[in-house]
């Protein structure tokens, strides 16, 4: 019998080079080495140049390979990306990303104290959520990731609201039926965050496209981190936002880091995630993610495209995980404890500060009196959440409330399971 023939028999002919090997991503360095950051690609301040916010998207393709930054080494604003804000907005900002900064911290000491179960701080991306959240009206709606707690917080939510949520307590907003942190609120256009990631990023093409469908003015605001990416809803969200031109600003917070998982395992080193969206005919930017004037800067110019139907864009926010992954990580079983003081980009407060102190417009003792403010703005917030309960305290919402909600109206078998509990 003849042996039969087929396509694997032709396709191994000619010289290969021996057996076949998989590649495996791994970071430069592991704890106790240092990590070689010449992987990220970096552009001087004021380098970049900046097309007209109705360009065509092919207008976009060299930015996904450079870094849009305004603030140099002298903590000047330079070149066409300049936002030109003022000293008061400037301010405003840092003011935000400190307040930000003090509130995290004071939320990882409370979990510390078993006050709550879980927290995730956004240590070393505050300028991303503030600057883009100032840069767009306060009824335009963002879809984040559970490390955007900065809009609300630039949206003005209460802190005491957003603590009650964490502690899970009796004026929890969601009736202690969500993770920490896991917030949501309508009135702050804060879409409510999903423990599934990348979910939210479709959600808020979907979002963006009914908007248009009602002839309405406001936009959305997509956010996932560079992990996510790899997940299909990224993919997905793009076609649907270059398809139908949706009025959406798909944000990438690329910091290095998914849990333990170095970013070149998404795919980021081989290419940039901006890259990802000029490959779907989507304007994008890759953006100095610590350089606040630069994310005001994209941002303005991703919400005028959108505004005026110009469509979607997508900005790569390049920004370093600082802190760990959340109060359940140990970041330096996976990396070298001196990675962010070693990061290119720095820290957003720092540079903005000293770009403040420049222009003549804040200085060490100010910094050191607001910072002091914060601390006690934050501490009366923490007060007077805790008097509604924490999870030592032990103060929750009725059981009761547990049955609510999960359709619109009380379906019969959920009435009987409440009534079987008694409550
Ligand atoms: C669908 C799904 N898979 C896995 C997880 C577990 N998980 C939670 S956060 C996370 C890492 C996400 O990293 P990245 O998107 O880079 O965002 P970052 O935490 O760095 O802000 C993972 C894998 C999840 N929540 N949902």
């Amino acid at each position: 019998m003849s042996k039969p023939k087929g396509p694997a028999k032709s396709a191994s002919k000619g010289p290969g080079k021996g057996k076949l090997r998989l590649t495996v991503p791994e970071p430069s360095a592991r704890p106790g080495e240092k990590t070689d950051f010449s992987f990220l690609k970096l552009s001087k301040a004021g380098e970049v140049a900046r097309p007209a916010p109705d360009c065509a998207y092919e207008d976009t393709i060299t930015l996904k390979d450079t870094l849009i930054r305004v603030l140099d080494e002298e903590h000047q604003a330079v070149g066409p990306w300049n936002p030109k804000a003022s000293v008061d907005e400037l301010r405003q900002g840092l003011r935000l990303m400190m307040l930000t900064r003090t509130f995290d911290s004071r939320l990882v000491i409370a979990q510390r104290q078993k006050k709550t179960s879980f927290y995730m701080q956004s240590l070393g991306e505050e300028a991303i959520g503030v600057g883009q959240a100032m840069s767009i009206n306060q009824d335009d709606m963002c879809f984040t990731s559970y490390r955007q707690q900065n809009i609300l917080i630039t949206r003005g939510m209460p802190l005491v609201e957003m603590m009650n949520q964490i502690y899970s307590n009796t004026a929890d907003p969601l009736k202690g039926r969500q993770l920490p942190i896991m917030y949501s609120s309508k009135k702050y256009g804060f879409f409510s965050i999903s423990g599934n990631l990348g979910t939210q990023y479709v959600q808020a093409v979907g979002w963006a496209m009914a908007s248009a469908i009602k002839q309405d003015t406001r936009i959305s605001t997509a956010w996932i981190g560079d992990g996510a990416t790899a997940e299909a809803d990224f993919y997905t969200a793009l076609v649907f936002a270059q398809v139908y031109n949706a009025p959406v600003i798909l944000n990438v917070v690329n910091n290095q880091w998914a849990i333990s998982t170095f970013q070149a395992i998404a795919g980021g080193t081989s290419a940039t995630f901006a890259a990802r969206g000029v490959g779907m005919g989507i304007a994008s930017l890759r953006v100095d993610g610590n350089d606040y004037l630069a994310v005001l800067a994209a941002s303005r110019w991703a919400a005028e495209r959108a505004r005026n139907n110009n469509g979607p864009t997508l900005i790569e926010w390049v920004s370093y995980r600082a802190g760990p992954h959340s109060t359940s990580d140990d970041p330096s079983k996976y990396r070298p404890a001196d990675d962010w003081q070693r990061f290119p980009l720095g820290d957003p407060i720092v540079r903005l500060s000293k770009h403040l102190i420049s222009l003549g417009a804040w200085s060490e003792q100010e910094h050191q009196s607001v910072q002091a403010e914060l601390e006690a703005q934050v501490l009366a917030a923490q007060k007077e959440a805790e008097q509604n309960g924490t999870l030592i305290s032990g103060e929750q919402r009725t059981a009761a409330d547990m049955f609510d909600d999960v359709y619109e109206h009380m379906p019969a078998h959920l009435v009987a399971q409440r009534q079987q509990l008694g409550v």
